[in-house]
């Protein structure tokens, strides 16, 4: 089941869910050795989103701003290696989604329990824009914000579930988005909790 999005957004329901099990287990190891953390915002706010990353690039955010980085502040040490299970995914849903050659050095894995969220916001800390993102939604289901290229654009809302898989490049590669507050459940195999995959080409 394929859905477009807008031009160069693809949705893939389902794509990840039998993979998901291989996923979550890498994601375990992987948060052995990068623990979440709730980064701080350039204004001084911690994010009420958990984040950690795999790959050769990681997104942080601190006082000094936005940025990738090689190493994990935290633990001082190069973040963890992509697993395999999670650079094929992603490789193969970009292929799906009509974008071959996907081959992702970033991978932000972010943690959501119940009350939080993630305001609007572009995507532009990538060094080439080109390149789309491909985003994996695991655990509880999340409204999704998909807005245009102004922030004061009109927003279109979608709902995440466990195991879809979306794919935003081309035009829609700096569309506003963001994540609403997460409501409260449980899910069967992740309890209270979002976890999402992004992968960029950072570098
Ligand atoms: C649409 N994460 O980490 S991923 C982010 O569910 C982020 O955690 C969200 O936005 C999450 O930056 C959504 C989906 C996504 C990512 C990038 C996009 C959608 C996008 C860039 C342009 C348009
Ligand atoms: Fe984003």
């Amino acid at each position: 089941p394929r859905e477009a999005l807008g031009e160069g957004a693809v949705l893939l329901r389902g794509y990840a869910l039998s993979e998901a099990p291989a996923l979550l287990s890498a994601l375990d190891q992987l948060v052995s050795q990068a623990p979440f953390r709730h980064m701080v915002t350039p204004g001084g706010y911690a994010m009420s989103v958990a984040m950690t990353n795999c790959g050769a690039a990681g997104w942080v955010t601190d006082r000094s701003g936005y940025r990738y980085d090689a190493i994990d502040p935290h633990t001082g040490r190069p973040w963890p290696v992509m697993p395999a299970c999670f650079a094929g995914l992603a490789t193969a849903a970009a292929e799906t989604a009509g974008y071959p050659g996907f081959d992702p050095d970033a991978c932000l894995i972010n943690r959501y329990a119940p009350g939080a969220r993630l305001s609007l916001h572009q995507d532009r800390n990538e060094l080439d824009l080109a390149h789309p993102i491909v985003s994996v939604s695991l655990g509880l289901p999340a409204t999704f914000q998909f807005g245009g290229m102004k922030r004061s654009d009109p927003v279109r809302r979608i709902g995440l579930r466990h195991g879809d898989v979306a794919v935003w490049g081309g035009p829609s590669r700096l569309r506003f988005h963001g994540v609403a507050e997460l409501k409260d459940g449980h899910h069967e195999v992740l309890g209270r909790q979002r976890i999402n995959l992004t992968f960029r080409v950072a570098f």
